[in-house]
């Protein structure tokens, strides 16, 4: 939460924090400051003092009026104009402009945390100024982690949309005929990958979300292929499993989320259903024992024990494989799709109370295809709650 970022710059040894970007990209400098531009800002803050941004010209009443950010001051206030000019080229005088800004509010004896991100050059130039720039991994991101009440609405209305779109799209490939070579038919023409995606797309926008990166629409072999999105031109097919990972995003919130359902129009055969019924004991096995304090790369392990017990490959121990469980178990969503904190083998962090995390087990088979199922959930004290009310079926 923002609340925890002073403990965490305490805890890093660092006296500030400094971001230069814009932020409808980068989600830790929207996180910050919840105004959403274009073009670069910057974030200056101390340890326990209050934030500023400073903006320029043009959106500085903006600015005022949108940001969480109290203190908002102009790039003019500054003496913008005269720095850059200055320097030998516009974008060097920027960076030059920025260490003035970091030196003005800072002074030059602190050490300055910025973000990974943060650009090389402009690190680069605040240092030959004096700066103490110091690049340090997950400090915005690690507050990020834990929601506060608004972010698990926000995330919880977004799924809201996931699951009343993917069942719509459910119903479009249930209500389908069934044509030559077991290929699916809508109102005379197969039904494509391509058409499935821009259902999703518009009825997504009509709830104001956005497919803001492609979804999942995988059938057969092809989805043994984990993250294979599916080619616009595939055909959907009868008694084969159809992978659907949906990832809406909410265009004015920012939140996004997280849901794969599996199908099969008509019948699945043995093997499939096999698959269906390990990956879903795998599911609840793995969301019977999240809850904060568990590390997740243990929740992954109970993930993979499931898996393996019911004759099922993983990859864990970096075994190489054919066919199983490919991937990690699950990840953070938020402001962005695949953030902290994680389950996987590497992650031997406890996961907190409201992390907000992907539970998706899968199994690929090159001869049949993929099966996975995720939900998302917050991670409670004593275990967790699901936020993905959509009930899982094989067959429709
Ligand atoms: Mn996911």
């Amino acid at each position: 939460m923002r609340g925890d970022l002073d403990k965490i710059l305490a805890e890093k040894g660092v006296e500030a924090l400094l971001l230069y970007s814009e932020s409808f990209k980068n989600s830790d400098m929207y996180y910050l400051t919840k105004f959403l531009a274009p073009d670069p800002f910057i974030f200056i803050k101390k340890v326990d003092a209050d934030p500023i941004i400073v903006v320029n010209q043009m959106e500085y009443p903006r600015a005022q009026k949108q940001s969480i950010v109290k203190e908002v001051r102009s790039y003019f206030e500054y003496k913008y104009l005269e720095v850059v000019n200055t320097a030998k080229e516009p974008h060097l005088g920027i960076m030059k402009f920025i260490a003035n800004v970091a030196k003005n509010e800072l002074g030059t004896g602190k050490r300055i945390c910025v973000p990974h991100n943060f650009p090389a050059i402009a690190a680069d130039i605040l240092r030959e100024e004096g700066l103490t720039i110091k690049p340090i991994f997950d400090v915005v991101e690690k507050a990020r982690e834990t929601k506060d009440a608004d972010e698990i609405d926000e995330i919880g209305a977004v799924q809201a949309v996931a699951e009343e779109v993917t069942a719509e799209a459910i119903d479009l490939i249930a209500n389908a005929d069934v044509g030559a070579n077991g290929i699916l038919i809508v109102k005379k023409e197969p039904l494509t990958v391509g058409k499935v995606k821009s259902f999703f797309g518009h009825k997504f926008l009509d709830h104001g979300c956005v497919m803001e990166e492609d979804i999942i629409v995988a059938c057969g072999p092809k989805g043994s292929d984990p993250h294979y999105f599916g080619d616009p031109q595939d055909v959907l097919k009868a008694n084969q499993p159809i992978i659907l990972d949906v990832v809406p995003r909410s265009v004015q919130k920012r939140y996004w989320t997280d849901m794969t359902r599996t199908i099969v129009k008509g019948k699945a055969s043995d093997k499939v259903r096999k698959m269906f019924n390990a990956v879903l004991e795998a599911k609840n096995a793995s969301m019977d024992v999240i809850q904060a304090g568990a590390l997740g790369s243990d929740v992954y392990d109970v993930c993979c024990d499931v898996l393996e017990k019911a004759g099922y490959e993983t990859t864990r121990g970096e075994k190489q494989i054919t066919r199983g469980l490919t991937h990690s178990l699950g990840h953070g969503v938020g402001l962005d799709i695949h953030e902290g904190p994680r389950m996987s083998e590497l992650y031997k962090f406890p996961l907190e109370e409201h992390n907000i995390v992907t539970v998706e087990p899968g199994l690929y088979d090159p001869d049949v295809g993929g099966l996975r199922i995720e939900d998302i959930v917050e991670v409670t004290k004593a275990g967790c709650s699901d936020l993905t009310k959509m009930e899982i079926q094989l067959e429709v």
